[in-house]
């Protein structure tokens, strides 16, 4: 505490003073606020003139190559950049950019890597409004977004919510027309977003999760924390069982859609298959900034091949080398040799080889399924490039899950690593037991419920204005799912007369089918939805543990509008008070609102299940009791569950009598009801 009101004393005078040069002795350490209010000021109006004196001067007068001497890697990174912006090879500003094409990309990550290897603040951010001016908005956007995340630089720096810096990609036109009209007559408005499409499509039912701004967030900051470029002998270090993860946060993502789609008295969702017809088409409605709208797809069409992409026929083959790796229990190197996936880390190398990630062992041979495929999705409303349409809704993450293939997509990968789990052994009682320690009951403390909540965010970045112009306030509404909040009441029972340090892990899985049909255990654990995990020491006896639905370790609150961080920044600077928005300092999990499914009006069955499993032999760092943090993918660091995401429920289970007759395992049935 001491030190951080230190810090931002000493911020506060250097921001009095911003003129100091960095030419003689060690920068100044920055204050959170002022780090905060920095990174406000660029990502605010991104497409317009820095609105702050400091960052646009930095952006006038700032040479990047001056003083290499703040750079990690000796200037290489920014001599490079600018020698592509001299010779005129970047992309045009007021374009848009996509993460899937290859040079924009390379070019984002220029600029990511400019970022990345500045020593100071000062050098950070000075780069960063150079640079600004300079290149393409969505990939400077996009390197801030990624250089941020992993800068130890920014490491307290919250990110302003993408669904109102870059307000296109989490809208639709309609929207966005109303809101050039607002701001050019200068009238204050709030317009209400409707989910896309109309009634007559069932698929709509289920929009509300597609199209759900924190979702998307969720999404497309899993794919910033966990990038599929990263490169570990250029960034310096390696992102832990980033394929497993891969793997698992599209699982979750599936089977949560599986059960908003039961909840809508919908089947679940059916695999994508190369060679028979798409069947769901899909018309976004939402319009790039600059490009024009976003292409459409009609029902039912087949896949074709799409010019300098790829053809259906090396999906299918990229499809069969890899189900061929899964049979034979091993992957191919590129070098030639075995590297065995029959075991509990299978699943992280075959993540990386669908993905497929630089961790890919072998690219050459077992291409890039999962990225290969968004872009084919994404095409084949204009395969043969003959409109001139841009790249579509799954050639972003922002936008990827609005189109419900997106969904049928990530079934079919889910089940090719589904066939992979499926080849491990089943765990035995012997390796799940907890010596001495039972669950005796479970419950929750009241009705589970779900309703509707409006919500509003800002569009003020979404339309153009000038300095002359006064900003006026324009926001939309949109509708989204919420939960009443809830607590379990657990009692765990310790026989051991030590205490004993415990890993509880909290599932749940729709209990029938949208026929009515019971899934059987098997099958249910498969659809389980994760939805907490965290550590308690058992005392030797009996354990009254209250867990709070909001304290889940899954999920991440809403993370404040832009307007606040910008509000909340400058106050505390002006004050030199600290600023304290730790909470909200990753965008990665789940927003806490989509904790439940939305279930039914009269309840929906659920089975509820509780493992208690041995926390000691979890542990991949110490002090997990104490760990509140949100950290389910390893944010900052190292995971801290050894255990295979979806432990104990991620292997087949040929034998649900194991289960049933362990002391540390209780399954409930549990209703979710839905409030209009
Ligand atoms: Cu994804």
């Amino acid at each position: 505490m001491k030190v951080l009101v230190l810090c931002a004393l000493v911020a506060a005078a250097a921001a009095a003073s911003p003129n100091w040069g960095f030419q003689n002795d060690a920068p100044p350490s920055v204050s959170a606020a002022q780090k905060q209010h920095d990174v406000n000021y660029l990502l605010f109006k991104v497409y317009e003139v820095l609105r702050d004196d400091n960052l646009k001067n930095l952006g006038a007068t700032f040479d990047p190559e001056a003083d290499t001497s703040h750079y990690s890697d000796g200037g290489d990174a920014v001599h490079k950049l600018l020698g592509e912006l001299k010779a005129g090879n970047l992309l045009e500003q007021k374009h848009w950019f996509s993460l899937f094409n290859t040079r924009q990309r390379e070019e984002a990550l220029m600029v990511f890597h400019v970022l990345e290897h500045c020593n100071d603040w000062q050098t950070f951010i000075s780069n960063a409004a150079y640079f600004r001016d300079r290149v393409n908005e969505g990939e400077f956007v996009y390197a801030m977004y990624t250089s941020i995340i992993h800068s130890p630089l920014a490491e307290h720096v919250v990110l302003p919510p993408l669904y109102e810096v870059t307000p296109h990609m989490f809208t639709n036109g309609e929207v966005i027309q109303q809101a050039y009209h607002a701001k050019m007559t200068q009238t204050p408005s709030k317009f209400k977003s409707e989910f896309t499409g109309s009634k007559k499509n069932r698929e709509q039912r289920v929009a509300y999760f597609g199209e759900d701004v924190g979702m998307n967030t969720h999404h497309v900051t899993w794919h910033m924390e966990f990038p599929f470029w990263w490169d570990d002998s250029h960034e310096g270090h390696h992102l832990e069982r980033k394929g497993e993860n891969f793997f698992w946060v599209h699982h979750q993502l599936t089977v949560r859609f599986d059960a908003e789609r039961l909840s809508n008295y919908l089947d679940v969702v059916d695999e994508l298959h190369w060679d028979k017809p798409i069947k769901e088409g899909f018309a976004p409605h939402s319009t790039y900034k600059y490009g024009g709208y976003f292409p459409s797809r009609p029902d039912d069409i087949l896949f074709e091949d799409v010019d300098g992409v790829a053809r259906v026929r090396d999906m299918l083959i990229t499809e069969s080398r890899i189900i061929d790796a899964i049979a034979h229990g091993y992957v191919t190197a590129r070098d030639g040799s075995i590297i065995d996936i029959n075991n509990e880390r299978g699943v992280d190398i075959l993540g990386d080889v669908i993905e497929s990630s630089m961790y890919s062992p072998n690219p050459q041979y077992y291409g890039a399924l999962h990225n290969m495929a968004h872009i084919m999705l994404g095409r084949q409303g204009d395969p043969h490039g003959k409109f001139d349409l841009p790249p579509g809704v799954l050639e972003h993450f922002e936008t990827a899950t609005r189109d419900p293939t997106f969904f049928r997509l990530h079934k079919y990968m889910d089940n090719i690593f589904k066939a992979h789990k499926d080849s491990l052994t089943p765990y035995t009682k012997e390796e799940l037991e907890l010596t001495g320690v039972s669950i005796e009951d479970v419950a929750i403390d009241r009705t589970l419920e779900t309703f509707f909540e409006d919500f509003e965010y800002s569009l003020l970045n979404a339309v153009d204005d000038t300095i002359e112009i006064n900003d006026v306030d324009i926001a939309t509404i949109v509708s989204r799912l919420n939960h009443r909040d809830f607590a379990y009441n657990i009692n765990v029972l310790n026989n051991n007369d030590a205490e004993v340090l415990a890993t509880v892990r909290i599932f749940a899985w729709p209990h029938r089918d949208n026929n009515g049909i019971e899934f059987s255990f098997n099958e249910g654990r498969w659809n389980a939805i994760e939805l907490d995990k965290f550590w308690n020491k058992l005392n030797p006896g009996l354990n009254h543990i209250i867990r709070l639905s909001t304290e889940s370790s899954l999920t991440v609150p809403d993370v404040p509008s832009f307007q606040s961080l910008m509000q909340k920044a400058d106050e505390a600077l002006s004050s030199g008070s600290e600023l304290d928005l730790h909470e909200y300092e990753s965008a990665l999990g789940l927003p806490s609102r989509f904790l439940l499914p939305k279930g039914q009006q009269n309840g929906m069955e659920f089975d509820l299940v509780v493992v208690v499993t041995d926390g000691e032999a979890d542990a991949a760092v110490d002090n997990l009791h104490t760990n509140t943090k949100f950290n389910h993918y390893g944010y900052g660091g190292v995971y801290p569950d050894k255990r295979p995401h979806g432990y104990p429920l991620d292997r087949r289970v040929d034998d649900e009598r194991i289960f049933h007759s362990l002391p540390n395992f209780k399954k409930t049935i549990v209703n979710v009801y839905h409030r209009n």
